[in-house]
């Protein structure tokens, strides 16, 4: 199968600034034991298109069957050497693996292909690497990318530069060569250093989050797989003007803006970083403080492309993420987007299997408003009126409705002061002997 690659560009701006080839990938996914053969045939579908857009030319893929993988080279040795023949004769630049390598066995199948051997994490890595902007997603990408290569650091400069390290293309970009060159002491305080300037820029957000939360106003987090969508409903919603693009992983920072529902009420709308199946580990964990802003929400808007066939393995990936980082209990509302592009088959077997879900496109804006009426709802179902008579000496306790509730009226009664409020029921509890 060939790969047709959307983006063509240079990968590396040589001193000579001659245009330089682009690198040309082998993809190479291997189905374990009783392991779907779809989802595997699905899952190096997708990484051609994370392949194409770091940048390398997906060129051509196989998809291998093994029982479980060989420590040394995780495929059996007459793949390899099969393998090695294919690349050798397409001349190609660098094997991408859809399973995760062990080093060693990246080594290894380096030394059989005569050529790189990455696998999809580097992949993803190299994307957030290209795309970070912000203070903060630098650092955080930086983070990930020495956890990746510390294992694969032998504390061999001349290795590492033979590799590729330095020379451009996937798994060889961020904390460029020299740094690499230097030895591990170094990078371990290079990794303190970094794990305390994202904590620090962290806790200078959470101020920021304390001031929202006492704002009252609701938020309503956009999460979802990369490319469904979320920033062009954003901006579909609010005045944002969030870049969105054809291509994976095109916002890495997050966003709030205010946004006014047809109801009368006003919302925080949150977007942020999409998932991707099996998002490596070291980047939940660095990215961990901006996605952690989703736990602050009261209702998710899980927006999935509808017009991706793929469409309910996505929604497997993105909760599994979200379970990860703590925020599966929020309330979470499916909005399938892109119903413009979608076949009509599969939307009304959509809206038979997710009878709940809201359909519309964010970029026509058609179904918009629906989507305004159901957030309403569902914040609505969320909070619950109570009416309180606070004792004069709970006076802590009036400030803490004021602080967790929406407080509707307060007056001094006889006996305290009774209170009107809009309570999430989770907060409710240390009220309860209060209600009236
Ligand atoms: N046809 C169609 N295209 C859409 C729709 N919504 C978004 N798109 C396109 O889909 C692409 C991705 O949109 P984004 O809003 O950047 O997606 P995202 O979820 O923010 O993606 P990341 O930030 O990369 O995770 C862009 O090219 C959009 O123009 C829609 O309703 N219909
Ligand atoms: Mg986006």
């Amino acid at each position: 199968m060939t790969y047709q690659g959307r983006q063509r560009r240079r990968l590396t701006a040589t001193v000579t600034d001659l245009d330089v080839e682009v690198q040309k990938a082998f993809l190479v996914g291997v189905v374990l034991g009783g392991d779907s053969t779809d989802a595997a045939q699905r899952s190096l579908d997708e990484l051609a298109l994370l392949t194409d857009t770091a940048g390398s030319d997906p060129v051509d893929a196989e998809l291998l069957k093994r029982d479980r993988p060989d420590p040394a080279r995780f495929i059996g040795k007459g793949q390899a050497e099969e393998l090695a023949a294919i690349t050798k004769a397409l001349d190609i630049d660098v094997v991408v693996f859809d399973n995760d390598l062990t080093p060693v066995q990246q080594r290894n199948l380096a030394k059989i292909f005569h050529c790189d051997v990455v696998d999809r994490i580097a992949v993803i890595l190299d994307i957030f690497a290209q795309h970070a902007t912000s203070n903060e997603g630098m650092l955080q990408v930086e983070l990930a990318l020495l956890r990746y290569h510390l294992p694969r650091l032998r504390g061999k400069g001349a290795e590492l530069s033979r590799q590729g390290f330095g020379l451009g293309g996937i798994g060889s970009r961020g904390p460029g060569e020299t740094r690499l060159e230097t030895d591990r002491r170094r990078i371990y305080s290079r990794v303190t250093r970094l794990e305390k300037e994202i904590k620090n820029l962290s806790n200078s957000r959470n101020t920021q989050r304390k001031a929202r939360r006492s704002s009252h106003t609701p938020l309503v987090a956009l999460v979802g797989y990369t490319n469904a969508g979320k920033s062009t409903l954003l901006n579909q919603i609010t005045d944002a003007e969030v870049l969105t693009e054809d291509r994976l992983f095109s916002t890495l920072g997050s966003t709030v803006r205010k946004a006014h529902l047809p109801s009368g009420e006003d919302i925080l709308l949150s977007d942020t970083v999409g998932f991707v199946r099996r998002l490596p580990h070291m980047l939940i964990e660095a990215f961990r403080s901006t996605l952690e802003e989703i736990n602050d929400a009261t209702l998710m808007l899980h927006v999935v492309d509808s017009s991706d066939p793929g469409a309910e393995s996505q929604i497997t990936a993105v909760r599994e993420v979200l379970l990860e980082i703590g925020a599966a209990q929020i309330d979470e509302q499916i909005v399938f987007n892109k119903t413009d592009l979608a076949d009509p088959v599969a939307l009304a077997r959509l809206k038979r299997v997710y009878p709940d879900a809201v359909f519309l496109s964010a970029l026509t804006g058609d179904g918009i408003d629906g989507l305004g009426d159901t957030i309403t709802k569902r914040l609505a179902d969320q909070y619950q009126e109570v009416k309180l008579s606070i004792p004069y000496d709970r006076a802590d306790l009036v400030a803490a409705i004021h602080r967790e509730g929406a407080v509707i009226s307060a007056d001094h009664g006889e006996d305290g002061t009774v209170v009107r409020a809009r309570i999430h029921p989770a907060e409710l509890n240390r009220f309860s002997e209060f209600v009236v």
